[in-house]
């Protein structure tokens, strides 16, 4: 399970008819609430947190560092700390919402791995990035304006060594109206087994409308061979949920 100690709040934001739906930012009040509304909104989530730091321990180098772009409270940098067997290998969370760093910062410090985490508040886009042998984005690109995401990912195949990876997990269009729609019934079905009313699945819906915008796993695939990665395959699925990883050749 990810490494949520002290059992957040449950998630009741969208409980409510709202007469107009804010676009969803990560603020306190989804801090507050955070580990339970990701673990019951993205399938396989606890897999794909456990399978992150698994595959970041394969391919983790001595002195490099490990990132953690848009690192949330922090449940990927605690996964790669607790599978990593590499010496001086520092891990590094990022985060553009100070809400988040605040609380992630004393989350990961009460844990005692080997592994240093350090968290940072930045916006991704204009970070810079040292010498990394992996690089993680679970379900932070989506949030990325489009306009910046061909750079941004150029940007962290120039920070990776030679045989490095990206690991990218990303809700995904299938780009076919009835597959689409399939699909994301299925998602619903999945949000309301887990206690979401159909009220707060379309709340939701329409907060996250201008804010989380998808691609199809072909245009993720396309730009990163066109970056320079040598290849990519995805390694974990559920429904419109992947999770895909690219390296970086020697
Ligand atoms: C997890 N990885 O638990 N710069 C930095 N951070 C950003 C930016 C940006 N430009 N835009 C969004 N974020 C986590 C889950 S959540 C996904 C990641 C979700 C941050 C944002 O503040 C949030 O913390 C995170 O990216 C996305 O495995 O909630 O669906």
């Amino acid at each position: 399970m990810p490494e949520f100690k002290n059992k957040a709040s449950p998630d009741t934001i969208y409980q409510k008819p709202q007469t107009k739906v804010d676009d969803f930012s990560f603020n306190h009040q989804v801090v507050d609430v955070f580990p339970d509304m990701i673990e019951r909104s993205v399938p396989g989530y606890a897999n794909i947190i456990d399978g992150v730091g698994r595959l970041a321990a394969k391919f983790a180098v001595p002195n490099t560092l490990i990132y953690d772009l848009g690192c949330s409270l922090g449940a990927v940098s605690l996964s790669i700390a607790k599978h990593n067997r590499q010496p001086n290998v520092q891990i590094v969370g990022v985060d553009n919402s100070s809400a988040m760093v605040e609380r992630c910062q004393r989350h990961v410090d009460s844990y005692n791995y080997e592994s240093p985490i350090s968290i940072t508040e930045a916006d991704i886009v204009d970070f810079k990035l040292d010498k990394s042998s992996v690089i993680v984005m679970n379900f932070t690109l989506q949030f990325i304006k489009p306009k910046f995401r061909d750079a941004l990912m150029a940007k962290l195949f120039d920070a990776l060594v030679p045989g490095g990876i990206l690991i990218l997990s990303e809700k995904i269009k299938l780009g076919h109206a009835e597959m689409d729609s399939a699909i994301i019934d299925l998602h619903h079905d999945f949000k309301r087994e887990n206690g979401y009313s159909n009220l707060e699945i379309s709340q939701k819906r329409t907060a996250l409308e201008n804010v989380m915008i998808l691609d199809e796993y072909s245009s993720h695939e396309k730009r990163l061979l066109t970056i320079g990665f040598e290849a990519v395959s995805i390694w974990y699925q559920q429904f419109n949920f992947v999770s895909f990883f690219a390296i970086k050749g020697q």
